[in-house]
């Protein structure tokens, strides 16, 4: 039997779980993480590819973005697009210059473990957490199977960082908490191609074939979405069939979509989740153990970082001055900003997402909110300072 010591017992290497390891070391707290999957798993998993202000603020402030400023692209603007018209959310201007970076997710999770693993600390890869115990003890333990071995890592906290089918939230009482969900009745089939993107900017775009997404990765990397039916298989979306429905839905006088070879096609299902409790005892979610955004805001990985933001002041608060009180706060303050997140989300969701034919009054309703970014400067900064994501002192009152 493997034996394992240290303060905090991490779950999962994914943005939160990996961000939480380096912030906590930076405040001289140890952690091991364990990770379910290979190191090769885990830097290959195409996800994200949006940062908020404040995650590139963390993952500078960490020493951790030196490649991110080299390769991240940053936007100062979005393209929202509506049966073909357009409008441009200026956020830099409508925000104070705050801003976006486009720097794929596992480039984030490349970069930290590289970095942990760097410094000699610990993370054992193809681990997978079976068993949380006695975490309403001061000693919790993690029970876990690591080639071929039962080993248990004891800790004083322990933080869920597993995502939506990890062990975490399964462990989580369930008359500790409520949950909330919203499975949308549409899906994103999503591609990476060869081909320089043909917008400078992302462009979100509401069509009658249904919603399009162009974004990017780099000069020469496009990454784009369509909507498509929930039980839709990639089968039936040939290169040709791909392309010529993002050239429609994303069209409008004067854009050319360039295309190009694609290397990776996925269908990933859109649900809105998430529970109203983050702790139970000395046992912490954070991430997508606790909750789940469409990808339509963006939000996903930065809600994660996010998290770990408040549960580092708590177990800092802990480990330095013996204080619980941001600990026993920790839900209370990650909540506000998910639910922010999850409203902004929703929201883009609705607007942006065939959902009924034309002409209903789901679609004027639609058309209704489209119609109010064209003539209102404060329902773009809206759009605006929720897209960058606001400044953490915002959710303070
Ligand atoms: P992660 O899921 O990233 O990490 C959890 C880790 O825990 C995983 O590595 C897993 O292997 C490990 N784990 C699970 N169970 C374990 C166990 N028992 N023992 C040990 N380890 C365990 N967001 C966007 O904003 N834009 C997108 O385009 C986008 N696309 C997405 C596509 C997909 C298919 C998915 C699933 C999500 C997507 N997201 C997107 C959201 C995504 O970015 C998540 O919000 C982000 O990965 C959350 O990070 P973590 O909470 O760290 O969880
Ligand atoms: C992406 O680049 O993968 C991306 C960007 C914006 C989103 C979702 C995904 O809203």
């Amino acid at each position: 039997m493997k034996k394992i010591k240290t303060q905090v017992g991490i779950i999962g290497a994914g943005p939160a779980g990996l961000t939480l390891a380096h912030w906590l070391k930076r405040n001289g707290i140890s952690s091991v993480i364990l990770e379910l999957r290979s190191r090769k798993y885990i830097e290959g998993r195409v996800r994200a590819g949006l940062l908020e202000q404040n995650t590139v603020d963390i993952l500078n402030d960490m020493g951790l973005g030196s490649r991110m400023k080299k390769e991240g692209i940053e936007h100062d603007g979005v393209f929202l697009s509506f049966d073909s018209e357009r409008v441009h959310i200026p956020f830099a201007e409508l925000t104070g210059g705050r801003r976006i970076t486009i720097y794929g997710q596992q480039e984030v999770v490349k970069d930290l473990t590289d970095a942990w693993l760097d410094q000699g600390e610990e993370l054992l890869f193809e681990a997978e957490a079976t068993k949380i115990k006695d975490f309403n003890t001061d000693h919790p333990e993690i029970h876990f199977t690591h080639e071929g071995e039962d080993g248990v890592l004891e800790c004083d906290f322990i933080a869920a960082c597993d995502g939506f089918h990890g062990i975490g939230r399964k462990t989580m009482p369930k008359e500790s908490y409520r949950s909330y969900d919203i499975t949308y009745p549409f899906s994103w089939l999503g591609i990476l191609a060869n081909v320089a993107p043909s917008s400078d900017e992302l462009i979100y775009a509401y069509h009658e074939n249904g919603f399009a997404l162009h974004s990017l990765r780099s000069e020469v990397v496009s990454r784009l979405y369509v909507q498509v039916d929930n039980d839709e298989s990639v089968d039936n979306w040939s290169d040709d069939r791909v392309w010529s429905e993002l050239s429609t839905r994303l069209g409008t006088p004067g854009f050319e979509l360039k295309e190009g070879p694609i290397f990776e096609k996925g269908i990933t299902p859109m649900r809105s989740h998430m529970i109203d409790n983050l702790k139970s005892g000395r046992l912490f979610l954070a991430g997508d153990a606790a909750h789940i955004v469409p990808p339509t805001g963006g939000k996903g990985m930065n809600l994660a970082i996010a998290d770990v933001k408040h549960l580092v002041d708590g177990l800092v608060g802990f480990y330095k001055n013996n204080d619980t009180k941001d600990l026993d706060n920790y839900t209370q303050m990650a909540l506000r900003r998910i639910w922010r997140a999850q409203d902004f989300s929703n929201y883009m969701t609705q607007l942006f997402h065939k959902q009924d034919e034309h002409g209903t009054f789901t679609y004027k309703l639609q058309k209704a909110k489209f119609d109010y970014l064209k003539m209102s400067t404060a329902s773009r900064a809206t759009i605006a300072e929720n897209y960058v994501g606001l400044p953490f002192e915002t959710y303070e009152f």
